[in-house]
């Protein structure tokens, strides 16, 4: 592997042309350019070698979580990211417009968290979080992750296929989407700033046809690394749906909707021609603001490194999905 480590951290960071916060994004943009702001600074790289207290720990609070590994879906031929970079580089609009959110995540309420589990169902139920875990059994898996920024990661992560909670469901004959929303609460997650948070289309919403989410790739996640998940990762549940671009997976979920219709998501509504319902990893379908036929591998270790790796249909994962969109 030719990881080039790259010496200061901005330079991958609020990459100008990769940029899906661009749109909201371009004041910032211009004081990097001239230095005066960094997406991600030293201190949240090394935070948890530098720790002196929660602030200054990306990892604060997280408790360990016991799994079994699913063995189809370990490490493969790229390393899995470091634990500190995955924890500190994050999109999470609701707490700001840069990588750089993870102090800001921890304002997020995750005790008590509660699920709404609802819709076109014969089995509505509102679930806490010691009930899913409960009810279903934790497995770790590996996966490949792909932001459409155009950088991508490998993460650990520890949950259960959304398979088993559909079948909870039973969704009836008509339920044909499924809906997830994500924590909203504008006194806590104010945005990205500036005075567009208020008309951007919160809460975060995402969406997968009823196929999808029974595909055994389909994920929720509520650790990584071994442990629960940190806030800025999307605690304490989030969405993995790792054949399609990085913003199909809505953080933090509080709630779960079969419906007929195909549901009006965050990015699609906020910029249509850009993020489609469906973006699967596509890599000879390029953004309209650039290509993506190659991607930025972040590296094994605690700094910034990247690899330049081609970009894999549906990341990869053609074997298990390709067969849902013949
Ligand atoms: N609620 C919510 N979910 C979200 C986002 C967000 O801004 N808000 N960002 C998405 C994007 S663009 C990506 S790439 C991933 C990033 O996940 P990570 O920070 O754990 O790497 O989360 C996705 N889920
Ligand atoms: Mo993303």
């Amino acid at each position: 592997m030719a990881f080039i480590r790259i010496p200061k951290p901005w330079h991958l960071p609020e990459n100008r042309i990769t940029s899906e916060s661009a749109y909201f994004n371009r004041r910032r943009f211009l004081k990097t350019l001239t230095g005066a702001s960094i997406g991600l600074s030293a201190t949240a790289l090394t935070g948890c070698q530098t720790a002196q207290g929660s602030d200054d720990n990306p990892l604060v609070g997280l408790v360990n979580l016991s799994a079994t590994a699913n063995p189809d879906f370990v490490e493969g031929d790229r390393p899995i990211t470091g634990r500190e970079l995955a924890s500190t580089y994050n999109n999470f609009y609701e707490f700001g417009g840069t990588k750089n959110i993870w102090r800001a995540a921890q304002n997020l309420p995750t005790d008590p968290w509660t699920v709404e589990v609802s819709g076109l169902i014969k089995n509505p139920k509102t679930y806490d979080l010691d009930d899913l875990t409960r009810t279903f059994d934790l497995e770790e898996r590996v996966h490949r992750f792909r932001c459409v920024e155009a950088w991508s990661m490998v993460v650990p992560w520890i949950g259960f296929p959304m398979r088993k909670l559909l079948e909870a469901a039973e969704p009836t004959a008509e339920a044909k989407f499924v809906r997830f929303t994500s924590y909203y609460d504008e006194s806590i997650t104010t945005g990205p700033g500036g005075f567009r948070t208020q008309s951007l289309p919160w809460p975060y919403i995402e969406g997968l046809r009823i196929d999808e989410m029974a595909n055994d790739l389909a994920f929720f996640a509520v650790g990584m690394y071994g442990q629960t998940l940190p806030k800025q990762n999307g605690a304490p549940i989030r969405m993995v749906v790792p054949w399609k671009y990085g913003f199909k997976g809505g953080k933090s979920i509080v709630k779960i909707e079969f419906i007929a219709e195909q549901p009006a998501t965050y990015w699609n509504t906020l910029i249509p021609n850009e993020y489609k319902f469906e973006s699967n990893v596509e890599p000879d379908v390029p953004h309209p603001r650039w290509s993506q036929a190659q991607e930025k591998l972040l590296g094994p270790g605690p700094d910034f490194s990247v690899e330049l790796v081609p970009t894999l249909p549906y990341n990869g994962y053609g074997d298990h999905v390709a067969q849902l969109y013949i």
